[in-house]
């Protein structure tokens, strides 16, 4: 049987040399779905800001504008757009490249990269989850935690005690934003499962898989990329956000205990490129 064309998908976060997140999770997640992966990387870090000491920081803003300019002069166009941790000054400049390198019914996947755990990660300002807001607004696919999604929608992150009619509260604020669909991840309502609720506006579905209690730096990127790529190789959001879950536990699993800075994703790998099989 003759595959379906290969989509290209086109994700926008940061390169951190050392740190199993952003673009070196992205890419060989997405990769591994069977779709072609660009990257533009916002900035370059000598490692992630989530438990290392200290870091060094390159913000590439400035190359955005020409490599925009140069895509649209060799007529380069994505059929999908994944956004993870950015920078402030990228927003304009990313819906620019969003609006400008989309192929007909391009996809725009939003990971608000920000926050966990009840706290903005280190550098951002407390004003930049209204600048998130503003990539999220055109968004089909939004995948923020609990954190992001109350820094969203403005409110305190309120990370436990909750119930249903909470979560159709926040998820319902989102959509507000302008967000198509939301994955809201890091949901439980029973301590020994969690997982996510999947709105696409009209109706919200849960998938929970069993807790596994470990240090989890990086999951919010393998979980990002897996849904990515498994939307654009035609999954619908509620199998995208089930492989997405399936992939992170694998990797979780696969993790020494003393591995702190990241997932290791890489050997979830063949379990993940095995799910394409029949797609
Ligand atoms: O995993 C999210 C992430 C991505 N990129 C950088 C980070 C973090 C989380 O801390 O520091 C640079």
């Amino acid at each position: 049987m003759k595959a379906s064309p290969m989509k290209r998908l086109l994700t926008i976060q940061d390169v951190s040399c050392v740190g199993q997140c952003s673009s070196t999770v992205a890419l060989p997640l997405v990769s591994a779905c069977g779709v072609e992966c660009s990257v533009l990387p916002g900035a370059l870090l000598s490692n992630h800001t989530g438990g290392f000491k200290s870091w060094t920081f390159a913000d590439l803003t400035p190359e955005f504008a020409g490599i925009e300019r140069k895509w649209i002069e060799l007529g380069i166009k994505f059929d999908g757009f994944y956004t993870g941790y950015v920078c402030e000054s990228q927003i304009e400049p990313i819906l620019s490249i969003m609006d400008s390198c989309a192929a007909p019914g391009a996809l725009r996947i939003v990971d608000p990269a920000m926050a966990d755990n009840g706290v903005l990660y280190a550098g951002f300002g407390e004003d930049f989850p209204s600048k998130m807001a503003k990539l999220c607004r055109g968004a089909d696919y939004i995948l923020p935690n609990l954190t992001e999604a109350a820094l969203l929608a403005g409110e305190k992150p309120v990370l436990e005690g909750y119930d249903e009619s909470f979560i159709e509260g926040l998820v319902a604020k989102l959509h507000a934003l302008g967000a198509k669909n939301v994955v809201l991840t890091g949901v439980s309502f029973d301590k020994a499962l969690l997982g996510s609720a999947v709105s696409d506006g009209k109706g919200i579905r849960y998938d929970f898989n069993p807790r596994l209690e470990r240090m989890s730096h990086g999951t919010g990127d393998v979980y990002a990329s897996v849904f990515a790529g498994s939307v654009l190789r035609g999954f619908d959001m509620f199998g995208a956000a089930a492989l997405a879950a399936d992939v992170v536990c694998e990797a979780i699993r696969f993790t020494e205990n003393d591995h702190w800075y990241g997932v290791s994703f890489e050997r979830a790998i063949p379990m993940l490129a095995t799910s394409f099989e029949s797609a």
